[in-house]
């Protein structure tokens, strides 16, 4: 039996899922991207410097991770780096932006799937916030519409926490979440001249000043947002995780993880707060980024397959036989790779065993009475994702402390007429990287790798699936008209389609 999710909702941008399901469970799945953007296209023959402007505009969620990797291409391009302050104020703006992202992908985007929103009905208590969602969804279930307004209904029904408590105490933290989500934009915007899509991000660094009175105001903001990870967020997801135990064991991915590294902790950005590294078969390796090349046998492109993004192609063709996507697909050495906190995770555990985060991942574990194995899985990627979110908001205010008010954060350079670059970092869903090669003082090719282009990616030239259609196989579908179990699996992941096209 085929079951197609389209549109996959609650996540960016339009991804279609086809699943073969057998005995009720999926034996076979496909992943599409399902527009073309062209961004690469228009980037050429273009001013460098237009280019972390116009790729911030792949998308309003992650724009800030674009712009690291763009003006970081441009860097090497133009032989130039950030000082001091303005590395610091750039782990600032685009650590902001990573706890927004976390916080909406787990309560706006995710956790709808295990929370039951219709316990809301049965609510008796005063909050305003909760009473007007409770007339909200009441006037849902009312409609006489097949299709209510979003977002709460219709869903996919199935099983749903069944603890009428815990089901009203996540609504709660789902409207919070939203002012913490606001908050985090705030304090990424003092540095960041407007969110989304910074005008203070250039290469050399960051055009915003260091001033006492703002780094002042962005950490007492951080210090609200630490208090929601820490107090509600870290809690939120253990609880789902002791609601739905089955879920360590679903939507096992191909085990192969890769991590370019980010926040640098150093000006020769060679030290990050997320380490660099590659895992495969459970062993840790050295990131060598000459071993990635884009795949296109079964993406809708004609360009030649196999190359070095570097020297990549954009070439679209719409009616291409045998080919259903219109993601590229990503391969180290020929290999999917998984990437986003799962990956970074993964890389730490083997490269800094005795850090924070992995010490306290593997305490919750251990509460649970589980190992690092069973992370691997739905909730092993919503609990490291976590973690991850403690880890970069307690860091950001080390960074406010390690920022001088006063000194530049920004170096002048000279722009040349020829260049080439890579930019990576390590954006919100996992590894981004972006190539500029400039000729004539004008943009001769860009191309864009991106983290759920890697995840998302369809099929390869040796037809070997995508990591998000190989977590897919072996998920169970109860009921193939409501496949919320798929749905689950594949938001685990977090994708992000309108980034994955670009
Ligand atoms: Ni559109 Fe993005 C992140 C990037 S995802 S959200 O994080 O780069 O592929
Ligand atoms: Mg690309």
């Amino acid at each position: 039996m085929n079951i197609t999710l389209d549109p996959l909702t609650r996540i960016e941008g339009h991804l279609s899922i086809k699943v073969d399901v057998d005995n009720n469970k999926v034996v076979k799945a496909e992943c599409a991207g399902e527009m073309f953007r062209g961004f690469e296209l228009l980037l050429r023959g273009r001013h460098p410097m237009d280019a972390h402007m116009i790729t911030q505009r792949i998308c309003g969620v992650c724009p800030i991770d674009h712009g690291m990797a763009s003006t970081s291409a441009q860097e090497a391009a133009f032989r130039v780096s950030p000082p001091t302050n303005g590395r610091l104020l750039r782990n600032l703006i685009q650590g902001a932006n990573y706890v927004h992202s976390h916080i909406v992908h787990f309560y706006q985007l995710s956790a709808l799937d295990f929370i039951d929103v219709t316990a809301i009905i049965g609510y008796t208590g005063k909050d305003d916030a909760l009473l007007l969602l409770q007339d909200w969804v009441k006037s849902q279930l009312q409609s006489e519409k097949i299709f209510p307004a979003a977002p709460f209904l219709p869903r996919y029904e199935g099983t749903y926490a069944a603890d009428a408590e815990l089901n009203v105490m996540a609504l709660k933290h789902y409207l919070d979440a939203m002012t913490m989500r606001r908050q985090a934009h705030e304090a990424a915007a003092m540095f960041s001249g407007k969110i989304p899509h910074s005008t203070s991000l250039m290469p050399g660094g960051v055009t915003e000043l260091a001033r006492a009175n703002t780094l002042a105001a962005y950490r007492s903001i951080a210090e609200r947002l630490r208090a929601f990870v820490v107090g509600v967020y870290m809690p939120d997801v253990i609880a789902v995780a002791k609601a739905f135990p089955q879920y360590f064991t679903y939507g096992r991915g191909p085990d192969t993880y890769l991590s370019y590294g980010g926040f640098p902790e150093n000006d020769a950005r060679t030290e990050f707060l997320l380490p660099s590294g590659v895992v495969r078969k459970g062993a840790l390796e050295v990131f060598d980024a000459s071993h990635i090349g884009e795949e296109v046998k079964h993406s809708l492109f004609n360009s030649k397959s196999g190359l070095h993004p570097s020297r990549g192609e954009t070439l679209p063709e719409p009616g291409k036989s045998d080919a259903y996507s219109w993601l590229k697909a990503p391969r180290y050495d020929g290999q999917p790779m998984e990437v986003g906190p799962l990956a970074r995770f993964m890389v730490a555990l083997l490269k800094t065993p005795k850090s924070p985060t992995v010490v306290l991942g593997q305490d919750i574990l251990s509460q649970l009475k589980l190992g690092p194995e069973v992370l691997n899985s739905v909730l092993g990627r919503h609990l490291v994702r976590a973690l991850e979110c403690k880890a970069v908001v307690e860091r950001m205010l080390d960074w406010v402390d390690q920022t001088t008010p006063g000194e530049l954060t920004f170096k002048e350079f000279e722009l040349p007429q020829e260049g080439e670059g890579m930019g990576l970092t390590e954006a919100a869903r996992g590894a981004l990287g972006h190539w500029i090669s400039v000729k004539k003082g004008v943009i001769d090719n860009y191309q864009c790798v991106v983290p759920t282009t890697w995840n998302a990616s369809p099929r390869d030239d040796h037809d070997v699936a995508g990591p998000i259609e190989q977590a897919l196989v072996g998920t169970p579908i109860a009921d193939p008209k409501n496949p919320v179990e798929a749905a689950r699996v594949v938001r685990s992941f977090d994708p992000c389609l309108a980034c994955a096209i670009h």
